[in-house]
């Protein structure tokens, strides 16, 4: 934990290399502001009328929660006329959310899942946002999907807020992985963590096992590992898995640990969206030493090809990510 009372805002401005010109840095500011904005509602959840569902559907199929639909839309115009941006994607939204003509296009891409494990908001869950910043790849041409459809490697910043018994906006430029928690009376985010690592030995794997028998062997045989029911190196692990991805990776960060979404042998490619979920965490995860991986590759090179494609997703640990690659690519070698 860190002892300086230092706000974000100072650690960013500290941080920033000298030929940045501000625009990033800004940008960082303003998803900060938009963190402390749908902190606010999100405490009083239970309290004014944004709980329950909006009645309508997103581009995931999912029943969309009304503090989804509020979130997502702080996002967006804290940041739409900003002139930092060229494009953003949205988890809410179908298509890329191109910036309104009448606004001066930036250099950057905000990709965002405004809130993570909305199906925890109604039961009071730590829920979380997630979020990844891309240069685009033409100046000139600036705003097109392809500067969204980036791998995750070429991220220049990536984070999430975790709103939970306090709200803690965690994030990194490539310099570390550094966290924030929110003081409400000054309304202030102050640094708590600075260089945040996973340590070792780990301590939890979290995992689904209700799907056990949806995966494959070689990942049922990983699962029973990590149990200690196979061979005699498995690590002593606790499980914790509390169905809200950010909430699980800033445990995991903490204490050590792997959060596994494995893909099913109906749905290969599992549940976690790479763009705005696996890619930012998985640019997180190496900035604190650790690893993410598909399962037979690093997260951080995948190349997207749709907005809402998702991914096998095992992060955490690297010797924990390493021993998941070793089990399923040895199960589709046929070992
Ligand atoms: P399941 C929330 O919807 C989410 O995307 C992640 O936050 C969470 O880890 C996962 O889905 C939970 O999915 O299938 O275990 O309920």
């Amino acid at each position: 934990m860190s002892s300086k009372v230092e706000t974000i805002e100072r650690f960013i401005l500290d941080s920033q290399p000298d030929y940045a010109r501000g625009e990033f840095t800004n940008l960082l500011y303003d998803i900060a502001l938009a963190a402390k904005i749908i902190s606010h509602k999100t405490n009083r959840a239970g309290l004014t009328d944004i709980l329950g569902e909006v009645g309508a559907v997103n581009v995931q199929g999912e029943n969309q929660q009304k503090l989804d639909v509020y979130a997502d839309d702080v996002i967006f115009r804290m940041c739409d006329h900003t002139g930092r941006l060229c494009a953003m994607a949205s988890e809410e939204k179908e298509e890329m959310i191109a910036i309104p003509e009448q606004f001066k296009k930036g250099s950057y891409i905000l990709v965002y899942d405004p809130l993570d494990g909305s199906s925890n908001i109604d039961v009071n869950v730590s829920i979380g946002t997630v979020f990844g910043i891309y240069r685009c790849r033409d100046w000139e041409h600036r705003g097109r999907l392809e500067d969204i459809l980036q791998a995750p490697r070429r991220l220049v910043g990536a984070g999430y807020v975790l709103y939970g018994a306090s709200t803690i906006l965690v994030y990194s430029t490539g310099n570390g992985v550094h966290g924030f928690t929110l003081n409400p009376e000054l309304g202030e985010f102050l640094l708590s963590h600075e260089y945040m690592r996973f340590p070792e030995p780990p301590t939890y794997y979290s995992v689904n096992h209700a799907y056990f028998e949806r995966w494959a062997p070689e990942t049922q045989e990983f699962l029973r590992w990590l149990q200690g029911r196979r061979g005699d190196d498995a690590p002593k692990l606790s499980s914790r898995y509390i169905g809200s991805l950010v909430a699980d990776f800033h445990r995991n960060l903490l204490r050590g640990g792997i959060f596994c979404y494995p893909g099913e042998l109906d749905k290969p490619n599992g549940k976690i969206r790479l763009l705005y979920e696996a890619g930012p965490l998985a640019f997180l995860a190496e900035q604190a030493g650790g690893y993410a991986s598909t399962g037979t590759g690093s997260i951080l090179d995948v190349e997207p090809t749709e907005l809402h494609q998702r991914t096998p997703f095992f992060v955490g640990n690297r010797s924990l990510v390493y021993k998941a690659e070793s089990f399923i690519q040895a199960g589709k070698q046929g070992g």
